[in-house]
């Protein structure tokens, strides 16, 4: 299937991470790209078809925060990335905020998204490569694939957190929405809930989200993704959540996988967009379910025997060394299928 890839999306690259109570490196590091770049023969570059389909999902103002927030940071006298400390938890007035710490708090739900000089047009690009690849799907592609980074499924209309700034699928899918598809369906298999992508849809009758993930339980992002989040209002039962335990192995994900299936077969999706995440990979850093290289084929074939036109947007996956192999091992199970 065709791959679609910016070069200008490497240059977001966060020195470290707020994590655990300290800062270590920045896991969503471009060697992520290159390591898939490396194993699945190259991407082509996608044109740029401007940012009409980024606020077609994301606050207008939330973007202008993203392309402005490393100058105010700066000007503010700082070094290095901006980092938020500080939250509108509780009680959010619609107040006229120009501090860039207080703009920081308004646009993040947490505090482990550096916002880099580079982050906007990295941002930018992995969003175009995602419409890229929709629109070669749009016009006939069978399946194609983007390699997002930075990913997008935690970010929401208005808000960063988890590595992501601008949700790549749901700009993939509102796209489709846009070019004419009826009913869009997103099926996340990345190892987190996608509460960015969750949000977006929550109210909505036309995109279904369906995702497999770790229990909220246990896991970021704890708020969302618990079995019991179903929609509400025009979206009531558009949205399915299937939490897995610690320890999930090929068998349990596969059988999640295949609830979600059915459920978009149900739902009559013309369009199907696949949130592939490798962080459900047995050795990922951050991570744990425990899948085997060997397993991501066999879970893109299940994938297209459902037989939509799909598109497969790039999430998580830490472990820079297999990553490669657990991407094109994937991508080539989806051709052999379908
Ligand atoms: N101690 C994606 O996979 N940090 N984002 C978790 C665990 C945030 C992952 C910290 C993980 C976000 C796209
Ligand atoms: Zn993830």
């Amino acid at each position: 299937m065709k791959r679609f890839f910016a070069p200008a999306q490497l240059g977001h690259a966060p020195a470290r991470e707020l994590h655990n109570g300290g800062f270590t490196a920045y896991a969503e590091t471009p060697a992520r790209a290159d390591a898939i770049l490396r194993a699945t023969g190259g991407a082509e570059q996608p044109e740029d078809r401007g940012g009409a389909a980024i606020v077609a999902v994301h606050d207008a103002d939330y973007v202008r925060f993203l392309k402005d927030a490393p100058a105010m940071w700066a000007a503010a006298g700082r070094p290095g990335d901006a980092i938020p400390y500080v939250f509108p938890v509780v009680g959010r007035r619609p107040l006229k905020l120009d501090r860039i710490d207080a703009l920081m708090g308004r646009y993040s739900f947490d505090a482990t998204t550096p916002i880099a000089r580079e982050t906007w047009t990295g941002a930018y690009w992995s969003a175009q490569s995602a419409l890229a690849a929709t629109h070669v799907v749009l016009e006939g592609e069978r399946a194609a694939f983007a390699l997002c980074r930075p990913p997008g499924h935690h970010a929401g209309r208005d808000y960063c957190g988890g590595y992501c700034h601008l949700n790549v699928a749901a700009i993939a899918a509102q796209a489709g929405r846009d070019a004419g598809v009826a009913r869009v369906a997103i099926l996340d298999i990345d190892y987190h809930h996608g509460n960015g992508t969750q949000d977006i849809f929550w109210e909505r009758s036309d995109v279904f989200y369906a995702s497999v993930h770790a229990d909220p339980a246990s896991d970021y992002p704890f708020y969302w993704g618990h079995a019991d989040e179903s929609g509400e209002g025009d979206g009531a039962g558009a949205t399915l959540n299937l939490p897995l335990p610690h320890g999930a192995t090929l068998a349990a994900f596969r059988a999640a996988q295949a609830e979600a299936l059915a459920a978009i077969a149900r739902f009559g999706a013309g369009l199907l967009v696949v949130s592939f995440g490798a962080d459900t990979w047995e050795g990922d850093p951050i991570s744990h379910f425990a899948l085997k290289t060997a397993d991501y084929a066999v879970l893109a074939a299940d994938i297209a025997a459902a037989g939509l036109p799909t598109v497969i947007v790039m999430e998580g996956g830490y472990a820079v060394d297999a990553l490669g192999a657990n991407v094109a091992g994937f991508l080539s199970g989806f051709d052999a299928e379908g």
